[in-house]
């Protein structure tokens, strides 16, 4: 019995020590200057640690390999050396391209022309120092011209435009032009009663390459008022377009309002038929990205081949272009023609559409460049690199809606483009494997 009760106590001995143990443990304090906490807490906060840690680093040596890989940064891109040394070398040797970015806009729009400088400064030129060329219908004001110049990182060019260039040509017709403005009012056609949009739009079309101001560069980049440029650029444009060869650059295409171009395409097609000495390939690949009607969605579906204009084209207020290409006689015989219809008042074609329609008839697969990697929004639409990965080394912003996000909604065409244009080349390289 008395053998049971010292063994008993010693246990219960044990006992106490461990349950003291246990709970002086609970109320240990580690202090670190003047922060204390539990061991409770502190182990919390380690596992805590530890599980951010392991998500933080989970994909680094993934990244670390892609970066020393340079680009292929992931299968959205068609481009393998962007970013790689080869772009890097070049940069530090500051060899510019001969071009520039040019921007036609109206004194009252200030602001905006800032905000889009702003914007192409911080993600590319500052780097670069290309020169602005500025036209204009009207003279520039001394507000626009000095705030402009203090927001530009190149030289600062001005230039009017000749009303010869601008103006509504006398043969076109006031009863009919009248009569479409009316028309198009009625139907609520987006800048359909505005004289002055036509005048840009026919403009754009075939005389910006003409201007005085011009004649000294090769390529161009198109810059509008109020646009922005959601991550730095991964390489310079310019460089792409000679290197690559490269005639006529996007980032978006969309399909046009078929309202704003109704004889457009019958006046493409006389041009074709008359010109059919010309190298225009009507069986082209190219061809068929403005004349496929199939749902592109369906990946299999055989194109049948058709001759109605299926309305995509590049969004022309981003473009960046080969000047000589527009210059081309090719290019002039085509505007003349279609100029010569009356369309550019008649109706409302846009510059988009006729760019785009040249580019695909007068240019080889090869020379149209969809630049993947620039992030860009034109209200209400905006692009941006699609891979995460690109959005972070680029140091992509972008506080827009995912329904203003064009690429994927049923009015792109980019898919179409990846289909017909230049293609994916990892699209043609599992295809073929
Ligand atoms: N100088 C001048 N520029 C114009 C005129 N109309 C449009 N623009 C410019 O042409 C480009 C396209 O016009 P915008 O109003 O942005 O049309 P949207 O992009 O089709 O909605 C912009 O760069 C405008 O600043 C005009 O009457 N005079
Ligand atoms: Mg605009």
């Amino acid at each position: 019995m008395v053998a049971i009760s010292r063994r008993l106590r010693k246990v219960l001995k044990y006992l106490l020590l461990i349950s003291c143990a246990t709970l002086s443990i609970r109320y240990i304090h580690f202090c670190v200057l003047n922060y204390c906490i539990t061991y409770e807490e502190y182990n919390l906060e380690k596992k805590y640690y530890n599980v951010s840690n392991d998500i933080l680093h989970k994909y680094d040596e993934l990244r670390r390999r892609n970066l020393r890989h340079g680009l292929k940064i992931s299968s959205s891109s068609y481009h393998d050396n962007i970013l790689d040394e080869e772009y890097d070398e070049v940069r530090e040797s500051s060899n510019k391209e001969n071009a520039v970015l040019l921007m036609l806009v109206r004194n009252w729009e200030l602001s905006y022309a800032l905000k889009s400088m702003r914007s192409l400064e911080d993600r590319f030129n500052r780097n670069y120092n290309y020169d602005w060329v500025f036209l204009n219908d009207v003279p520039f004001d001394a507000a626009f011209i000095e705030a402009t110049t203090l927001m530009a990182s190149g030289e600062t060019k001005y230039a009017l435009i000749p009303s010869s260039d601008w103006d509504r040509p006398d043969w076109i017709e006031d009863d009919i032009f009248e009569q479409s403005l009316n028309d198009m009012e009625k139907q609520n056609i987006i800048y359909g009663n505005s004289k002055s949009y036509r005048n840009m739009c026919r403009f754009n079309s075939g005389f910006f390459f003409r201007q005085k101001i011009l004649d000294q560069y090769d390529y161009y980049f198109r810059v509008e008022p109020d646009v922005e440029y959601f991550c730095d650029f991964p390489y310079d444009p310019f460089q792409v377009m000679r290197q690559q060869n490269k005639k006529y650059g996007f980032v978006i295409s969309l399909v046009e309002y078929e309202s704003t171009i109704p004889t457009l395409w019958k006046t493409v097609r006389e041009y074709i038929e008359l010109n059919n000495d010309q190298t225009i390939d009507t069986s082209s690949d190219l061809y068929q990205f403005i004349t496929d009607w199939n749902d592109i969605r369906t990946p299999r579906s055989r194109v049948e081949p058709t001759d109605r204009y299926n309305m995509c084209h590049f969004w022309s207020n981003f473009e960046i272009g080969d000047l000589n290409f527009f210059r081309s006689k090719e290019y002039i015989r085509f505007f003349d023609y279609l100029d010569s219809s009356g369309g550019f008042y008649y109706e409302r074609w846009g510059d988009a559409p006729v760019h785009s329609i040249a580019a695909v008839l007068l240019l080889r697969e090869n020379e149209i460049i969809h630049f993947d990697e620039i992030g860009y929004m034109h209200a209400p639409y905006f692009t941006i690199p699609q891979s995460e990965y690109f959005q972070l080394k680029q140091k992509c912003i972008c506080d827009q809606t995912e329904e203003a996000r064009i690429d994927f909604s049923g009015i792109s065409c980019l898919t179409r483009w990846w289909k017909h244009g230049s293609g994916k080349k990892f699209m043609r390289e599992t295809y073929q494997s």
